[in-house]
């Protein structure tokens, strides 16, 4: 190709001009994109990892050993530290003429990550995650949506086999929601037990980072566990959480000593999160909502982003014992332990 000595009329010189500037355009509406977000979403860890976590190991921490044991204790023995909110709550639905109808109103709040750490959140009915959603195979549900978000929304059901027209994809299956409006997700749960998720499917790298998801759960018609707990892990603007709180805030998973305890492990952040539980075995029985034909033990399950995993743990020995991410910049540094840290209690 060569462009001619007469630029004006020459097509392939204005290609060139013309992609030169949608490129340009393109280039600073990124930037402004990133300028009007809190610096968090950015880079989730700067909520959580102190400034001090350089890579290279010991010895670059400016505190005395004294003041790093004692940072250390502080930030173990505040857990569970309290906080306002709660995340992941059972929603029991109205039932009208058969049909099961669950409501949800999305809106920014002020959520409490960790004790006196405040972030504006974007959530389910004031909570992160949103409410748990329990159903059983055959239930016909109206799930209604409305949004007083500053942007559109959808709500995607994730792993859940639904019509087409339920999917709560913007422009493939629906309109959006715009602020002010809402929308009627209605279909009949056909799949198998297990555990599922439901999210923000608009802008989800904000939506979903900022705590637009929640746990949508079909139950057996026999549980063979005693006590149960979702635990779903974040990477987004909240920083690095487990149920949307971080370490001492987490929640404990609690068991008496002999009981079957079964843990729904999901993630809905952008990350591998490599999740092992200190002193036990853990059988891994469900995967994605699929019964697993030959179920296996593990130590640590590598959880990855839209993954879900039901894993048994019989508690047979008593203590508290660390349930975490194995990333370690996830969870400890030079500051104590942080972010995606909960322990099971046996008692
Ligand atoms: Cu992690």
């Amino acid at each position: 190709m060569t462009l001619s000595t007469n630029p004006e009329r020459d097509p392939w010189f204005r290609l060139v001009v013309i992609m030169t500037v949608v490129a340009l355009l393109v280039m600073m509406g990124f930037d402004a994109l990133y300028r009007d977000r809190p610096k968090a979403a950015a880079n989730p860890s700067q909520t959580q990892a102190p400034m001090s976590m350089a890579p290279g190991g010991s010895g670059n921490s400016s505190m005395t050993p004294e003041q790093m044991a004692a940072i250390h204790r502080a930030s173990m023995e505040a857990f569970p530290a309290r906080t306002a909110g709660l995340g992941g709550q059972v929603r029991k639905p109205s039932i009208q003429r058969g049909v099961r109808i669950f409501r949800l109103m999305a809106m920014p709040i002020q959520w409490e990550v960790t004790p006196g750490q405040f972030v504006t959140a974007w959530a389910y009915n004031n909570q992160v995650p949103g409410p748990e959603i329990r159903v059983h195979r055959g239930d016909r549900i109206k799930v209604i949506l409305t949004n007083h978000l500053p942007e559109p929304t959808v709500i995607h059901w994730h792993g859940v086999t639904v019509p087409n027209a339920m999917d709560g994809v913007p422009y493939v299956t629906q309109d959006p929601v715009m602020p002010g409006g809402s929308f009627t997700y209605e279909f009949t749960v056909v799949d198998s037990p297990g555990t599922y998720l439901y999210h923000s499917h608009f802008d989800s790298t904000t939506q979903v980072a900022q705590g637009l998801y929640g746990s949508f759960v079909i139950e057996p018609s026999n549980a063979s566990w005693d006590v149960e707990y979702t635990e779903i892990v974040n990477d987004g603007a909240l920083g690095y959480t487990i149920n949307g709180k971080g370490w001492p805030a987490t929640t404990p998973l609690v068991a008496r000593l002999g009981q079957r305890v079964l843990v729904r492990l999901a993630n809905v952040g952008q990350m591998l999160h490599p999740l092992p539980l200190h002193g036990y075995h853990f059988t891994v029985v469900d995967q994605d909502g699929f019964p697993l034909r030959r179920p296996y033990e593990a130590d640590t399950l590598v959880v990855a982003p839209g993954e879900t995993y039901d894993v048994v743990v019989k508690a047979d020995h008593p203590g508290v014992w660390a349930l975490h991410c194995h990333i370690l910049s996830h969870v400890e540094g030079p500051e104590g332990m942080f972010g995606m840290a909960t322990a099971l209690i046996v008692q």
